[in-house]
């Protein structure tokens, strides 16, 4: 890296992660921790590029607002980005370091929530300013780097206002206050050229339902997303809005605790068309389903969207959103979306370092390791489906439906009568194994 590549990529005053250079494809033989050893962005796998599968996209919450404060301890991480008192100056300098971030890992997208931006104002017009002023030097920064919005997002559920939930409120002077909410978070995406819009519902959900009129918060959450959409459509936003399913934490019951229940509800209240789904590994693993489960729920529907990508933690069921590292589990689940076409959107990295892993470069550790992880995971895909009998066998165990009676019963022609009758001529089907081991074995052989 010389001098003049790095003055390209720290464009604020001060070099926030001196010493180190822009991150590149190394191979799998490099040993240098600061380097790729299988995302290799211009690499064609199938038709697409690597970057164009993976469309990466870095949280600006968790990467560059993360102190690593807990309901334990203090922060830990005293990023100097973070250290001025001025809302002004401390929202600028952590925009300077989340692009000369960005641009140093080649991540071409990130996404963010309105107050990880800057902090809320004491009023709504001094909040207005803030998000206005920190907004024009987004756009300045996104065009001097091409770094783009994969999506925007609303905060509605750290302040205290939004303690009994958002849209969800049952005071509609907090469900307004969260309108104008929305509609500024709605604004300054399509400022930015954001390509989608996130709906992850924090507090809509309830702690009891001894206060709760379940049935009208769930009318009021529709009534609310129609308004959002229909502004974000009238002002010529033609991204996707995606809504993302956790099942508890913070709320203990949330209203969206999984794609079935989400898919569920966008269809009882006509939203398909607009709404697809965004979805977390950890969100999925609190549900007690697997990362594919979801995926594959989605993709049923149509409405496979976008990625959270982080991970929990097997003994401890809270959302612990550590980097991905499990090439296994990412291969099983970049099956499922190279089957259905790929990703609408793209892939959020939801994660943060540990509390205790303290040093700003942990941060490039965290999202190469991870960005690898994708990597592996997507060429594996690919080949098992390329070029194993893969695909061949999951068809094959479902040929008895292709023709005949079996094909017959698919388009709803044979009657409950008729299956008597066939099994009487046909007597005790022929035991067939389910190979679960053999599927098992091409994934391990290509990992
Ligand atoms: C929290 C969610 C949140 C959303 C964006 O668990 O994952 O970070 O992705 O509001
Ligand atoms: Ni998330
Ligand atoms: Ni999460």
């Amino acid at each position: 890296m010389t001098k003049t590549e790095n003055a390209t990529i720290v464009s604020g005053k001060t070099e926030f992660f001196k010493g180190i250079g822009r991150i590149i494809y190394e191979g799998r033989e490099s040993t240098n921790p600061l380097a790729f050893k299988y995302y290799d962005e211009a690499r064609m796998i199938g038709e697409k590029s690597m970057k164009e599968h993976l469309r990466f996209a870095v949280a600006y919450w968790h990467t560059f607002g993360g102190t690593g404060a807990d309901p334990f301890g203090m922060p830990t991480k005293f990023f100097p980005w973070l250290t001025s008192n001025d809302p002004v100056k401390q929202a600028k300098d952590k925009m300077d370091a989340a692009f000369e971030f960005i641009s140093k890992m080649g991540i071409p997208y990130y996404c963010f929530h309105d107050f990880d931006l800057i902090q809320e104002g004491d009023t709504i017009a001094e909040t207005d300013k803030r998000l206005e002023m920190i907004t024009d030097y987004a756009l300045e920064k996104q065009q001097a780097s091409g770094i783009k919005l994969l999506w925007g997002t609303s905060n509605l559920f750290s302040h205290p206002r939004y303690m009994n939930g958002a849209a969800t409120n049952p005071d509609f002077d907090v469900v307004v206050y969260a309108g104008s909410q929305v509609k500024r978070a709605l604004d300054i995406t399509i400022k930015l050229g954001g390509k989608h819009y996130v709906f992850w519902g924090g507090r809509e959900g309830y702690m009891s339902l001894l206060n709760t009129n379940m049935k009208k918060e769930l009318d009021h959450m529709a009534s609310f997303l129609h308004m959002a959409k229909d502004y974000a459509r009238k002002n010529g936003f033609n991204g996707s809005f995606f809504i993302e399913p956790k099942p508890m934490e913070p709320s203990k019951h949330q209203y969206d605790f999984d794609a079935a229940t989400v898919i569920g509800f966008l269809r009882e209240y006509g939203l398909m068309d607009d709404f697809m789904l965004n979805i977390e590994v950890n969100h999925a693993t609190l549900a007690q389903h697997t990362f594919q489960h979801e995926l594959q729920v989605a993709a049923n529907a149509g409405q496979l969207g976008s990625i959270d990508a982080n991970r929990g933690d097997y003994q401890n069921g809270w959302d612990t959103d550590q980097f991905p590292v499990d090439v296994y589990e990412l291969t099983e689940a970049f099956l499922v979306i190279l089957s259905h076409g790929g990703l609408i959107g793209g892939i959020n990295f939801d994660a943060k370092t540990r509390r205790n892993s303290t040093d700003p470069v942990d941060i490039f550790y965290a999202h190469i390791s991870g960005m690898d992880a994708f990597a592996r995971a997507l060429t594996a895909a690919y080949n098992i489906l390329e070029n194993t009998e893969y695909s061949r066998m999951l068809e094959e165990r479902y040929s008895s439906f292709s023709n005949g009676k079996g094909k017959d019963f698919e388009n709803g022609k044979l009657t409950l009568k008729d299956m008597a009758d066939l099994a009487r001529q046909q007597g005790e089907p022929v035991q067939k194994s389910g190979q679960q081991e053999l599927y098992e074995l091409l994934i391990s052989r290509q990992i």
